[in-house]
């Protein structure tokens, strides 16, 4: 399989979670003429990372490639249980896509002192921190988000807080984690997929900022 995708790639990073737990064989590749040309649209239409390719599969989202990998190679599972415990895990997956990483994605415009907007970075960072506080409401970690096995929904939290961390520590600001998700970070990030991971991306986006982040 191709995964086309970038170590700085939050989204990628999700899908590699996935990949690496399933313990599949995959080659990453940066999409063929970068994100958004015209030469990646025609294999990916929407033109954005991650896409997977598995012989004449082609696709892109993150939570559809995660389910594809789900079918196609069950075990371990990443949604698992009733019904109810599988929708919950879906639920908590489409939170962080939805809700929550967003608000990060929208300081990326800031990070440039020279034209950054203090008001619109800091109403950014709070509605943030608010959607991070919502999450003590949202799950009991048992001891992973839905479940006593890592399921879709921790695929994609690892890498945003990780790279929330790097970028806030650039606005002087420092996230609060409430105890739920303490509890599930201090577990999570030990996973083998997730921390080979996690540390992939912390380095290369640390590489990516100390080069001017261009
Ligand atoms: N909903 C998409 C989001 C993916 C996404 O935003 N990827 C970013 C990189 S992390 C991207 O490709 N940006 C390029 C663009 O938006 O054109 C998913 O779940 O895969």
């Amino acid at each position: 399989m191709i995964l086309y995708a970038i170590p700085i790639s939050t989204y990628s990073a999700k899908v590699r979670i996935a990949l690496e737990t399933k313990r599949l064989d995959y080659r990453m590749e940066p999409p063929p003429g970068g994100y958004s040309t015209p030469e990646y649209m025609q294999l990916v239409p929407l033109g954005t990372i991650p896409a997977l390719v598995d012989g004449d599969f082609c696709c892109s989202e993150s939570d559809v490639l995660i389910e594809y990998l789900d079918e196609t190679h069950p075990e371990p599972a990443l949604l698992y249980g009733s019904p109810a415990q599988r929708a919950q895990q879906r639920f908590v997956a489409r939170y962080h896509d939805i809700w929550l990483e967003p608000h990060l994605r929208r300081t990326f415009a800031h990070v440039d002192p020279a034209t950054r907007d203090e008001a619109e970075l800091n109403g950014h960072l709070d509605k943030f921190q608010d959607r991070i506080d919502k999450i003590e409401s949202l799950i009991d970690p048992s001891p992973y988000l839905c479940g006593n096995k890592i399921s879709i929904a921790d695929c994609a939290f690892p890498a945003t807080f990780t790279l929330a961390e790097l970028l806030l520590s650039v606005f002087d600001r420092e996230l609060r984690f409430g105890p739920k998700v303490r509890a599930w970070r201090d577990v999570v990030y030990r996973h083998p997929a997730v921390k080979k991971v996690t540390d992939e991306s912390r380095a290369a986006t640390l590489d990516w900022m100390n080069s001017g982040g261009g």
